[in-house]
């Protein structure tokens, strides 16, 4: 990965930008849902989305780059298409929200990109991120919450495999080394939390740090 210091970045001024990343079943979904659930009862106004997919063209994109039917792309296809999906992902969902003060919660952003794409495929580091980061005008969310896991745990608590999740355990072993040098680089703007845990202990230390934020 680039850039060895502190990341540089953009961060809304208005509204919370909170993100949740893991490897497959570190209870992202689980996770997102109740702090929203949680934000909305304490009276906020919280868009939940994810990536890739959650929007018109996104959905198109999403069945592409999941779908075991694609079979194999070239890297950098993957990669666009995922760079793709986040351009229309900031234009239709997240900054609008933002700009309307709300909390903004995406399931998966540009860390996945980074991780996965990045440190599963073979393509150069800096090139990925500096289109990723294109791709969102380098917005950073101003929390993501690493739902850390080890990938033979995550993988068992699925029935069903896509084309990434059918990838060997080594693949996810890297992601997961990616996913954790990234919150090591930028402590102010990471939760990283054992994702082993039960899920109301994660919720609770969700919740703590995001109110922190907010106050
Ligand atoms: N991808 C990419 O390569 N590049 C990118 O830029 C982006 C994405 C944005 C999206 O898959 C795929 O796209 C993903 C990366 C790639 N890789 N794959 N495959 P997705 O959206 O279909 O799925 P996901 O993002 O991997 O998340 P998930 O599969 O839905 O898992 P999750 O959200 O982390 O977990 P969950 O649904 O909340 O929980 C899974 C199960 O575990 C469920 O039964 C829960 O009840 C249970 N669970 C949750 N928490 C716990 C705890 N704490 N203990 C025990 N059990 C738990």
């Amino acid at each position: 990965m680039s850039n060895a210091g502190v990341p540089a970045g953009v961060y809304a001024e208005c509204g919370l930008f909170v993100c949740f990343e893991g490897g497959e079943g570190a209870g992202k979904s689980t996770q997102a849902q109740a702090l929203a659930d949680w934000l909305t009862a304490e009276g906020h106004d919280v868009v939940l989305t994810f990536e890739p997919g959650d929007t018109g063209v996104g959905q198109k994109i999403r069945q592409i780059v999941l779908s075991p039917e694609t079979g194999h792309l070239a890297d950098a296809t993957e990669a666009l298409l995922y760079a793709a999906d986040k351009s229309e992902h900031l234009d239709k969902i997240v900054l609008p929200a933002l700009a309307a003060g709300n909390v903004v919660i995406t399931d998966r952003y540009v860390d996945s990109t980074l991780a996965y794409q990045g440190a599963g495929r073979a393509i150069p580091p800096d090139e990925l991120e500096h289109v990723a980061r294109w791709a969102t005008g380098d917005l950073r969310p101003h929390l993501t919450v690493l739902l850390d896991l080890e990938p033979s745990a995550g993988l068992t608590r699925f029935a069903g495999r896509d084309r990434i999740e059918g990838e060997p355990l080594e693949f996810h072993q890297r992601v997961r080394s990616a996913f954790l040098l990234l919150a090591e680089r930028d402590p102010t703007h990471y939760l990283v939390l054992d994702a082993h845990d039960d899920v109301d202990a994660i919720a609770v230390a969700v919740r703590t740090r995001v109110a922190e934020l907010l106050a």
